[in-house]
Formats: structure tokens, sequence, C-alpha cells
């Protein structure tokens, strides 16, 4: 029978027309919200018993609350446990300590009957006072400590006091001997593992599992129940500790041994053949990844590891993108109805320290129970060590768990002692039937030691004296289970020593492999495949970018009639919605827009994800207030003024290309986080490369908030671990006036960050450096060229990050909008400008301005109000990253350098930012700036520790010179 505890239920789908209101945000794109759940409330009977026993009612929740601080959960028994905790005794309360055998009537205050229904009966339930105590201690001061009574919610409360206290769980199904044996394997093994290891590479930092070994059990239970509950993926984000154990067991992650041994002696992770002009350098060690089918009693589960940088926590959000993604991947095959959560789940585990103080911990919990966020409940198991580095918990957290971080969330913690692997095991189960069940976060902190230091070279004694003459005394975790199994005679010492000496023969032979073991794509264990270098599943149609069939340069053209009928379905008005005053202009302008007025920014944005739904592309925007805009430019998403339902012209209108489904958008207004968001999207990018995947930073220079994630993942991701992504940043950049921290999206730090060569001859063709650049950083100054780079993220047949410094002058000026002819089949992003004004007549000018980005305008501007047309080129570099060599040596060639003309670059970024540092030695190797012995004069502003200055007069004066400076002396 499977209680009602158990269960899960289903809501029903909302219908299309509720979609528009406010449930737009939770119940779009195919995910269906998690179901509340309301638990049966007391019967009469049962508040008139709360009543009349008020004192055994407070004593029972006060055991709920605080029994964890006198439970046995801390193997070293150093800090956690509480020789008396005054809430737990009953005499506190006046209760019959004196008489155990007297009776108590416990209706609607302890709960002994699995099925929440029945127990809600008017029926008396006496128990005497012994029996209480008995059943309160066994349940919640033993090996398992429960933290729930913070939860705001009465169901989940009672929830789990009903699971707990009619022992739904019984710890007795954790002693199966099978089960038993099972857990022997994974500890043994660990043990053997870290031994030989040990043995072999003594000189290694392996950051090896001794005294956390039941980290193993406790992921098996878990994958096991998932398996059981018939999900189909598993996503794993993990830090350094035990990486290895979990990586190369045999019955978890099954990483081939001699392949580490490879890697160990300083080999590659990946085939040969991608190092060098692939741009392969792979990763460390510790960052290792693999995926594996695990079976669990004839269910399948895909558990994957993802890649993770030293940054500890920064892999968590990644991590929860690429779950909702998946989930989404999975349901588009098999569009059962199915909940959020039923087919994947998201496992994060951390250490203590890190969990505690990584501020980005807090971000990703807190996208948990967001509309466009939440990916069905995350289970988190914490290692914890009581240390991190060398860093006792005294000095590393001001509170009492490393676990208290969840609480911000209401998510229950589970503490569990380390040296009890059937309890960790049971732990865990637990923790996934709370998560299946309400679809929510839950923590297990599983209290170990660190029988090492940080690594095995490490000397922990130097700080933790005391700690570790204690941890010097204990047999080891497996050591002591064996024991265990021996008294229990679940096993004999014979077949326990077989499975060890089973294991290190295993070992032994692998590293004997050595010598033969060569990573290449033809070989057999090779984590790519030779064709298409790991394109599975989703990424089938996508190439490795530089191969011989990638197309860096598609063509992006729409057919001006159907770019009309999108724009106008881009602003359709639902009858009888009520959108605002400001908002029906908008509207207005959009059409007079498509009717020729020339093509402002958002409607060409519109336009990009328009054209690309109709073609059957998703796209999905998030950040802060991107629905509307920060600048009220976007209106993506009308609210209707009477009743704030919400709705998405572009998903209801618009009409599919030759059949083609319609794609979805989905506009995220996210939390106000950047490195989680950030790193959630760039999560979702890795599942899904049929998804345009836009984040939009407020302001430029919010993204800094994400550095880790950039240096991490989106600039390194590809050479560290082949991982393409087509995410795509939007960063408001430009000096307007607003100060230093809204004018800059530091494009001098993201070029910086590109590995882009600094000559042509440094690479044999455009094409080559289109493919091996890690990721394109463009300041566009058109809608159209906007338009187009949106377009070919998603028509190349590879994936690479695209970094827009976007505008904000931009965005509603005349002077930059586009024509529609712009957008007809046949036209393209252009890497460079040139300028409009000189074609035919570039000969005739004496000075050749090169810039990037909005000054254009204002340098045509003065250029006109000097009189100066036709005497000073404007040319515009698009594209930063990679640089167009090619293209502007082929628009300079046009001015005849030779004849004295000066080249400018031009900027209104200080000297020591913008894009100068970056262009200043690649321009020096144009061809025909070096043909023509030109020297290319730098003219902007001079440096500053600024990207812009506060005060308003200085930045005026400033912008002044660099504009009228530009045209003097001619
Ligand atoms: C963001 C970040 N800061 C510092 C480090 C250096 N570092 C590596 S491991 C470690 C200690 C981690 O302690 P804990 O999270 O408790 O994990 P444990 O090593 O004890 O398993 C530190 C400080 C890092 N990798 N990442």
């Amino acid at each position: 029978m499977v209680s009602s505890l158990l269960r899960t239920t289903t809501t029903k789908r909302l219908s299309p027309s509720l979609l528009r209101s406010r449930g737009y945000h939770d119940e779009s794109f195919g995910y269906r919200k998690p179901p509340t759940f309301a638990f049966p409330d007391y019967t009469e009977a049962q508040l008139q018993n709360r009543h009349t026993n008020a004192a055994l009612l407070r004593y029972v929740d006060s055991v709920r609350t605080h029994a964890h601080r006198a439970a046995r959960i801390d193997p070293l028994d150093l800090i956690h446990r509480e020789s008396e905790v005054a809430a737990l005794n009953p005499g506190r309360y006046g209760l019959p300590v004196s008489d155990p055998g007297a009776k108590l009537n416990v209706n609607g205050i302890i709960w002994t009957n699995p099925e929440v229904e029945e127990q809600r009966s008017s029926e008396e339930e006496w128990m005497s006072m012994e029996e209480i105590n008995r059943r309160l201690r066994e349940v919640y001061v033993g090996r398992i400590g429960y933290e729930y009574m913070h939860s705001p919610s009465k169901t989940e409360r009672l929830w789990f006091s009903h699971l707990l206290e009619s022992n739904s769980v019984p710890a007795s199904a954790f002693q199966a001997p099978e089960l038993r044996k099972r857990i022997h394997g994974l500890l043994a093994r660990s043990e053997v593992f870290d031994n030989f290891l040990q043995l072999k590479f003594p000189n290694l930092k392996r950051y090896g599992l001794e005294g956390g070994e039941s980290m193993l059990p406790a992921l098996d239970s878990l994958f096991s129940s998932a398996a059981r509950a018939g999900l189909s993926n598993i996503i794993v984000a993990m830090p350094h500790r035990g990486r290895l154990n979990l990586l190369t067991d045999p019955e978890l992650l099954k990483y081939d041994s001699t392949a580490l041994f490879y890697k160990i002696k300083g080999g590659s992770e990946w085939p040969e053949e991608l190092i060098g002009e692939a741009g392969v350098e792979g990763d460390v060690l510790s960052h290792l990844i693999s995926s594996a089918h695990l079976n669990y009693h004839s269910n399948s589960i895909k558990v994957s590891l993802l890649p993770n940088p030293s940054h500890l926590e920064a892999v968590n959000a990644v991590a929860l993108g690429k779950t909702r993604a998946k989930q989404y991947s999975l349901l588009r095959t098999s569009p059962e109805t199915c909940q959020l959560g039923d087919k994947v789940m998201c496992v994060q585990l951390h250490g203590d320290a890190s969990f505690t103080g990584q501020g980005v911990v807090m971000e990703s919990l807190g996208l948990s129970g967001l509309p466009h966020y939440t990916s069905g409940g995350t289970v988190h198991l914490v290692v914890d060590n009581n240390i991190g580095y060398t860093t006792p918990i005294a000095q590393a957290r001001s509170s009492q768990y490393c676990s208290d971080v969840g609480k911000m969330i209401g998510a229950p913690v589970l503490h569990v002692n380390g040296d009890y692997p059937e309890d960790v095991a049971r732990a865990l189960h637990t923790a996934f039937l709370y998560r299946q069940f309400f679809r929510k976060d839950i923590i297990v902190d599983l209290l170990v030691y660190r029988r090492w230091g940080h690594n095995e070279l490490d000397v922990p004694n130097f700080t933790s004296p005391l700690m570790y003459e204690k941890i010097a005394e204990r047999k080891s975790v497996p050591r002591i289970f064996e024991e265990r199994l021996i008294t229990d005679e679940v096993m004999t010492e014979q077949e326990i020593d077989s499975v060890r000496k089973t294991y290190r023969a295993h070992l032994d032979s692998a590293l004997a492999a050595l010598p033969e073991h060569k990573p290449s794509l033809s070989s057999p264990t090779s984590p790519v495949s030779s064709t298409n270098l790991e394109m599975k599943s989703s990424w089938s149609s996508i190439t490795w970018p530089t191969s011989s069939s990638a197309l860096p340069d598609p063509d992006t053209g729409v057919d001006l009639d159907t770019l009309r009928e999108l724009g106008k379905a881009s602003v359709k008005v639902p009858e009888g919605f009520v959108v605002h005053d400001k908002v029906g202009r908008f509207v207005k302008a959009r059409l007079g827009a498509l009717e020729g007025k020339g093509v402002d920014w958002a409607t060409a944005e519109a336009l990009a994800f328009a054209s690309l739904m109709s073609e059957g592309t998703d796209v999905r925007i998030s950040g802060q207030d991107v629905g509307r805009g920060t600048f009220s430019q976007r209106h993506a998403m009308l609210v209707d003024q009477r009743t704030e339902g919400v709705v998405v012209p572009l998903n209801e209108f618009l009409p599919s290309s030759g059949g083609a489904k319609v794609g979805k958008l989905e506009l995220a207004n996210s939390s106000l986080s950047e490195m989680a968001v950030l790193g959630f999207e760039y999560g979702i990018s890795w599942e899904r490369p049929d998804l345009l995947p836009i984040w939009e930073a407020q302001f430029g220079d919010f993204f800094n908030g994400a550095q880790i994630i950039i240096d991490t993942f989106v600039a390194s991701a590809e050479t560290k671990w082949l991982k393409q992504s087509g995410i795509t940043l939007l960063l408001p950049h430009g000096l307007d006036g607003a100060g230093p921290e809204h004018s800059s999206c530091r494009l001098e730090r993201w070029l910086q960050l590109t590995n882009d060569r600094f000559s042509p001859s440094s690479s044999s063709s455009n094409a080559n450096a289109e493919s091996t650049i890690n990721m394109h950083v463009v300041f566009p100054t058109t809608p159209a060229q906007f338009f187009h780079l949106l377009r070919r993220q998603m028509k190349r047949n590879y994936r690479k990050p695209l970094i827009v410094a976007g505008p904000k002058a931009l965005l509603r000026l005349p002077a930059a909008a586009s024509s529609l002819e712009e957008f007809e089949p046949g036209t393209k992003f252009q890497p460079v400008l040139p300028d409009p004004s000189l074609v035919g007549k570039e000969k005739e000018a004496k000075r050749v301005l090169l810039v990037s980005g909005k000054i254009y305008y204002d340098l045509v501007k003065e250029r006109k109000e000097k009189g100066l047309e036709g005497k000073v080129g404007i040319v515009r570099v698009e594209e930063l990253s990679p640089f167009p060599f090619r293209e502007l040596g082929d628009v300079l060639n046009k001015y005849d350098l030779g004849s004295g003309k000066e080249v400018w670059w031009v900027q209104e970024e200080p000297r020591n930012q913008g894009a100068w540092p970056h262009v200043q030695e690649r321009l020096g190797n144009v061809e025909v700036l070096v043909e023509s012995g030109v020297q290319v004069k730098y003219w902007g502003r001079k440096e500053s520790a600024l990207p812009a200055p506060g005060i308003g007069r200085l930045y005026k004066e400033q912008q002044e010179r660099v504009v009228k400076g530009a045209f003097e002396r001619l």
C-alpha cells in the first residue's frame, strides 16, 4: 500500500485564456506548476484534544523543533550534540514523568498512521508517557536530526510529522542484507581507490573521500529512489571532494580508470586530435565529467555530472538551468501531461564551508520557487566535514549549521551521521520523498570528517591539532561498517576481503593498460564521437565550429512582406485588452515603422524574435524587467491595465513559416540577481541549442556580479570542456551623463577575455577566426545589424556566445533607424560598416575616423555642423572580436591611404577602457595600414579610474572635446 504521504497528485492544465492572466509566468512552456497540497485539517475531536492536552502538544512540538540539537549526528561528537536540551524534558511541561505508565490521549498531537485521512478521526488514541517518550526519541533523537518546523507551510510541517512519527520510512528497510552489501561495495571500493591513488601517485592532490565515504551510498540511495519513481535524468553539480571516487565507481559514474590514470600522468581527457587546431585545452583532474546509465531494479536512470570550475558553488545555477531545460526537451519528445520535475532532478553537492560562504548559493536558492526558474526541486547534499581548507567552522560561519542558508526558502534540513551509511541512505530517500511530493528544494547535511588535510599533501594539524588527534584515532568508515556487517552476520571476512581484492585487481589492470591508452576520436571509450563531437540528442543538428561543414556566415535576411506581418503580430492587442496609453502609442509607432518610417531597435529585435519563432525556434530572454525592457523600449509583454493580466502577442498571433511549428517567446523577468540568473541561462544554453538564450543586464556594468560565470563558463567552456553555447548577452553601454556605473558594459574586459588573434597571419582565414574564437563581441550601431546578429546566432550550424554592447541612446534615435530593405533576403551582419556618405568618394577624404558604437552618430552630426562632409570618412567597426582584419582592410583600401592621410581611432570611453586596448595592436597589423605606413592615432578621453565622470559639467566638457576634437586641423 502506498501511503497518502507518498502519493503525488496532479493538477489540471490551465486553459489558454487563463494563461493570459498572471498565470502566464507560471504555467507556460509546457512546465506545470507543482500542485499545492492542503492536508485535511484536524477534526473537531482532535482540536478539542489539542486544547485539553496542551502540555503534551507543547512538549511534542518542542521535540520536533529542538531534538536535532541532541540527535547523534556528529561522528566526531565535537560540536553538534548538546548533552542536555531542556526543551526535550517532558517534566518542564507539567507532564506526568514520575508515572511512566500514565496514559494520555495523543489524537491530533502525535501521528501514528501513515494514512493521513484515516488519522483524521474522532477516536481517542491512548499512549503511555513511556511510549510517547520512546517513540519521540526514536524518531527525533537518533542519527538523523530533522529541521522542518521552520517551514511556513502547515502542510509541509504536517507531512513531515506524519511521515516520521508513523514510521513510513522505517529504518529496518535500510537494514536489508542486500542493501547493506551494496553499501559495503561502495564504501570499500572508495577506500581501496583512495589507498591505490595514494600508493601509486603519492604526490597527487586527489581530494579523497576518506572520512566522507557515506557520500556514495547517499547518492546511490537518491538515484535509486529517483529511478523507481520514474525519473529519467539526474543532473549533478559537485565540487572536488570525493569527485574522483564518484566518477570512477563501477556502480556509479563508471569513468574509465585507465583514462583517469592517463589524465593523472598529464595526458588529455579529450581525444588528442582535438588539441591544437580545434582549440581544446582541457581542464584539471578534479573537474572531470561523466554520465552513465544506472539500473535500479530494472529502472534505468541517466546521471550526468556537469563540468565545473574551481570556483566553488558557481555551477549550481548552471545545473538548475540545464535541469529545467532538459525537462522541457524530454516533454517535447514525450508529451504526456507531466509535472515539472517528473523526469529530471537536479542534485547539488556542496562543501560545508562553501555552502555557507558563497553568495551564489543564496542567489540560486532564491530562484528555486520563481516562475521561469523553478526546476522541480533540488536535493542538496552537503558533505559537511566541519572544516573548509584549514578554517574550522567557528571562523567559517555565523550560523549554527552550514545548512541554515536554506532556511531563507524554508527548505527542510536533515542532518545525518555519516558513520551510519544505512541512516544516510534513509535520509536521502526521505529527502527524495519530500522533493517528489512538493517539488521543492531540500537539504541533507551529511556530517562526516576529513581524514587528511584539504588535500593529501596538506598538514591539517598545523591549525586543528585536537580535531585531527581525534580523527587519527578512528578506524575508517568502511572498516567500522565492515565490523558491523561481520557482527550482524551479513558478510564474512572472506567476502569482505574479496570485494576489496577484486577492486584492487581491477585498478591494477587498469593501470597496467596505461601504455596502450591514447584517447582518440575513434576509441570506444571516447567521450565524443569522431563525426560530430558528442552532438547527441538535441545537439544532433549542430556541428563542431572547426569542422569543414561549419557555416559561420549564413544568410539572415527575411522576406519583407513576412516581416511586416510578423511585426504587426508583435504588437497585436487582443480584443478587450486594455493597454497603457503610452503602450498604445508604442504600438502605433511600431506599425508606422513597418510602413517604412524607419525600424527602431526594439522593432528590429521583435522582428528577429518573430522570424526565428515562425521558423520554429524558441526564444528566451531573461533578466530584470525584460518583459517591458529597462528603458520601456521592448513591451513584448502587455499588461491589462484593469486586471494585470498578461499577454505576449508573439506567443498568440504569430503565423508559421512554411508549416514549421511556431516557437515560443519566454520572457523571464528575473530576481535581482546577476550571477545565478546568468548561470541559469547558460545552463539552458547547454541543453537547448534549438533555443535562442538571451540574458540582458539592466545596465551593462551589472554583469560584473556575474563575472565568475563569464570567466569560467561563457569564455572558456568550449576550450575546457568542448561545450558549445549560444548564450547571448545584451549589455546596455554608452556614455550619456549617467555617471560611472551606468555608462559602461566594460567592453575592455570582454575583449580581454576573448582569444582573438592579434594579426591576420596567426590564422589562415577569417572563417577560421569565426570558428576558433571563444566568443563574439559586437557593438552594433543599427537595428538591422542587431537583427542579423540575433538571427546569425541560430542560423549557424554551431553555437558561440555573443556579447552585444547594446545601446541606450540609440534605442529611439531617428538617425540610427534602419530601412526595411536592410532586413531583406541577401542581407546579413556586416563586421565593418563603410561610411555611407562617402561611397565611391573615399579618396577625397583627408582623415578617416575609425569608431565603434554610438559615438558614430555624434561624429556624423558634428561633421555636418562643421561642413566637413566629404573630407572625413567615419568607418564603423561593428564586430570587435574576432577583429575584422579583412573587412576593415577592404574598406580602408578605398581611401588611398598612401597619400598622407590620417587614420584615427575615436572613442568616448577613457583610453584604458572601451575598445582601444583591444584594437590598438590589431590595427597595427591591418595589411593596408602596414603597407601604407600609417600609424593609427588614438583620440578619446584620457585614462580614468571611472568609466565616466559623475559630475555633469565634466562629462559635457569631456564629451565635447572628444567629438569636436575629431575634426580639428582640417
Ligand atoms: C570561490 C572559491 N574560493 C576559494 C576556493 C579555494 N578552496 C578550494 S576548496 C576550499 C575549501 C572548501 O571547503 P568546503 O566547502 O567545506 O569543502 P571541503 O574541501 O571541506 O570538502 C577552498 C577555500 C575556491 N575553490 N573557490
